[in-house]
């Protein structure tokens, strides 16, 4: 019989590599939050990958950006804080860019001073001719021995297993450290801040979206009067400006209903259960800047 092996690994990345689509997409379940915009995961966030011979502790961290604000630079330091303490790193790097970026260099640096197994993830292949994949493994080969190369469409589900068993090779003998039915670390609330996040990340124009952070007030069981379970849930989207807030109700608050329901219907598949949203929106100016929202909020523990 094969040795059960398990263990810990970290993705990093330039902000929208596709980090947080591979991680659901190798649980199987939504943990991490993904959009088309930058700057989208904001902590660490855990996912346990359960295969037939091997348990993967994988941990999500924000993207690897430019950035001047308290958060940018909680968010940097979480993403590489995290690769100094896996067994092993997973590099994801973004096929479709012309060549390696400063952000990628910055991450390879740091991969040097890591010393641990990495593995190279190249990502959205479902983009790129055959050649121009080639031509990336070619370049990322002279600048680091990676324990492998992998090829992948996070987003198509494409190769993905190659990681896991490239993982296996490399994790130690080990036990299950989480029951099987655990698949993250993350709260029901925390996952409820972050769909709601999500979808004003989707629905909102460029400038809004990173100044924005919301919060759960409320996470309540009921019953209806057929005694029926549902969730009553009550959040508030912060934003920077007067301005912002009107953007975020919208025209007789159509904004907002659209990003409730759009959270609602997420949160009532991922929850499996009704649930009942209530939302608000507030404004706290600078607040990217204001050490007692980042660290409280954002900040590793
Ligand atoms: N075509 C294509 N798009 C992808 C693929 N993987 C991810 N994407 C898209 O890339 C964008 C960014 O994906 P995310 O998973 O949010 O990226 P991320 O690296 O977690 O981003 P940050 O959290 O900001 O660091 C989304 O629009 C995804 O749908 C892929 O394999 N192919
Ligand atoms: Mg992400």
């Amino acid at each position: 019989m094969e040795k059960f092996k398990s263990g810990f690994v970290s993705l990093i990345g330039k902000t929208n590599s596709g980090k947080s689509t591979l991680l659901n997409s190798l649980v199987g379940e939504k943990v991490s939050i993904t959009t088309y915009k930058t700057q989208t995961t904001r902590t660490a966030i855990k996912a346990i990958i359960n295969r037939e011979n091997s348990q993967i502790i994988m941990t999500d961290t924000p993207g690897i950006h430019k950035g001047k604000t308290k958060l940018s630079k909680i968010m940097i330091d979480t993403a590489y804080t995290m690769i100094g303490e896996v067994d092993c790193i997973l590099f994801l790097v973004d096929g479709t860019e012309k060549s390696v970026s400063n952000e990628n260099e910055q991450i390879l640096d740091k991969i040097r001073e890591a010393k641990k197994p990495t593995i190279l993830v190249i990502n959205k292949v479902d983009l790129l001719p055959k050649e121009k994949i080639l031509k990336l493994i070619e370049t990322y080969k002279n600048e680091y021995d990676f324990t492998s190369i992998i090829p992948v469409s996070a987003l198509k589900n494409d190769g993905t297993e190659t990681i896991i068993q490239e993982i296996e090779k490399i994790l130690p003998e080990g036990p299950k450290y989480y029951d099987d039915e655990e698949y993250t670390d993350q709260t029901m609330r925390n996952l409820a801040e972050e769909v709601i996040r999500e979808k004003a990340l989707k629905l909102l124009n460029e400038e809004i979206p990173h100044g924005i952070y919301v919060e759960v007030q409320k996470f309540e069981t009921k019953e209806t009067s057929k005694g029926k379970p549902f969730y009553h849930i009550e959040a508030t989207i912060y934003c920077v400006r007067e301005s912002h807030k009107g953007i975020i109700i919208g025209k007789g608050g159509e904004m907002l209903k659209r990003i409730s329901t759009y959270a609602r219907q997420d949160m009532e598949r991922m929850f499996d259960c009704k649930v009942n949203l209530r939302t608000w929106v507030k404004v706290k100016e600078d607040w990217m800047n204001l050490e007692s929202i980042v660290n409280q909020k954002f900040k590793l523990k």
